[in-house]
C-alpha cells in the first residue's frame, strides 16, 4: 500500500516538474512567387498544454539554428516578424515570408503595435540563427512561432535544424531537432525519383 501511495507521489511529481511545452513543424505551404520562382514554406509551432500546479502555462522564448544544404531562405523586402496580414492582397508574395513570432502573432500583444522581441540574431541567406521571445502570459494552446520559406535550387535540398524553448518557468530548456523537407515529403521524393530512373531504364 504504501509503495503505491509513493508512486503516486512521484508520478504526482514528475506531472508537475515536466515541461509544459512541446515542439513541432509541417509543411503548409508549396508553390511559386509572383516571379515563379517555387517555394516550400514550412512552420514551428509549440504546444503549451494545461499544468495545474505545474507553474504558468506560457511559451517565452525560442532560439532556432537551422542550416540549408541547398537553396535559400524567402525573406520578403515587406517582412516584420511577423508581417502584417493586411498588405498581403497587395503584396502576395509577403505571405510566404521567412520570420519569427509568438503566440500573440500580429500584432503581438505585449505592447500595441509590437512585434516579438529578438534577444539575437545571425541570419543569412542559407542560415536562421535567431532567438527570440515575447513579454505577455500568452497561457495554453497551440501557436505557430515561426516559419521558414525555402527556395530550392536542387530537387535533393534539405535542411537540418534544431529548436531550443522554453516556459515561463525558464528552468527546461527543451531541445526539438528537425529536417526539412519532412521525411514522408523526401520519401515521396525518392519514391518519384525512383520511378523517374524506372521509366529511362525501360
Ligand atoms: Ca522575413
Ligand atoms: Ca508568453
Amino acid at each position: 500500500m504504501s509503495k503505491i501511495i509513493v508512486l503516486i507521489a512521484m508520478l504526482t511529481i514528475v506531472a508537475a516538474a515536466n515541461a509544459t511545452v512541446t515542439a513541432g513543424h509541417y509543411l503548409w505551404s508549396t508553390g511559386t512567387l509572383l516571379d515563379g520562382t517555387p517555394y516550400e514554406s514550412f512552420r514551428i509551432f509549440v504546444e503549451v498544454t494545461d499544468t495545474p500546479g505545474g507553474g504558468p502555462d506560457d511559451w517565452t522564448a525560442a532560439g532556432l539554428d537551422l542550416d540549408l544544404a541547398g537553396g535559400t531562405f524567402y525573406q520578403d523586402p515587406l517582412g516584420g516578424n511577423p508581417p502584417e496580414p493586411a498588405l498581403y492582397p497587395m503584396h502576395p508574395d509577403l505571405e510566404y515570408d521567412t520570420y519569427y513570432t509568438s503566440p500573440g502573432d500580429y500584432p503581438n500583444r505585449d505592447y500595441v503595435g509590437g512585434v516579438v522581441g529578438i534577444a539575437g540574431t545571425a541570419d543569412t541567406d542559407t542560415v536562421l540563427d535567431t532567438d527570440w521571445f515575447d513579454r505577455i502570459d500568452s497561457g495554453h494552446g497551440e501557436f505557430i512561432i515561426a516559419q521558414m520559406t525555402v527556395l530550392p535550387t536542387e530537387p535533393d535540398w534539405l535542411g537540418t535544424g534544431v529548436l531550443y524553448y522554453d516556459d515561463r518557468g525558464g528552468s527546461s530548456l527543451e531541445e526539438y531537432h528537425f529536417t526539412i523537407p519532412e521525411p514522408a515529403t523526401l520519401t515521396l521524393v525518392l519514391l518519384g525519383g525512383l520511378a523517374w530512373m524506372r521509366r529511362r531504364g525501360a
